[in-house]
């Protein structure tokens, strides 16, 4: 026997409740360079993820010694929303400074 629409819809109502779906969750990553100056990095970390001075200045020296950081995770938007800003914050002052986003 074919299962009516109605069926369906219950069915596939009873799967979602079954299996709450976590929302997609993305790191955004700055990476390293030679010319960026320090202190332009720890302002841009401050400006757009909202650190204080001494997690940006922690976060900052950690990219400069191991190459990468993470600067915060979000919902996709809102990451790339922020990679975004760095983006242009870089491009504005004219430094090479880097920033991706990972999926978790
Ligand atoms: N390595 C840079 C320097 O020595 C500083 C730097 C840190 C650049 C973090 C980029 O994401 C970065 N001036």
């Amino acid at each position: 026997m074919n299962t009516s629409p109605n069926e369906l819809e219950e069915i596939v109502e009873r799967k979602s409740q079954l299996k709450p779906k976590l929302p997609k969750k993305y790191k955004v990553i700055l990476l390293n360079d030679d010319y960026t100056p320090m202190e332009f990095v720890v302002e841009v970390i401050k400006r757009v993820f909202g650190k204080t001075h001494d997690e940006a200045t922690k976060i900052m020296l950690q990219i400069h010694t191991e190459g990468i950081g993470i600067c915060g995770i979000y919902s996709l938007e809102i990451a790339e929303t922020k990679m975004n800003q760095v983006l242009n914050l870089s491009k504005e002052s004219q430094h090479p400074l880097q920033c991706i986003i990972e999926k978790i």
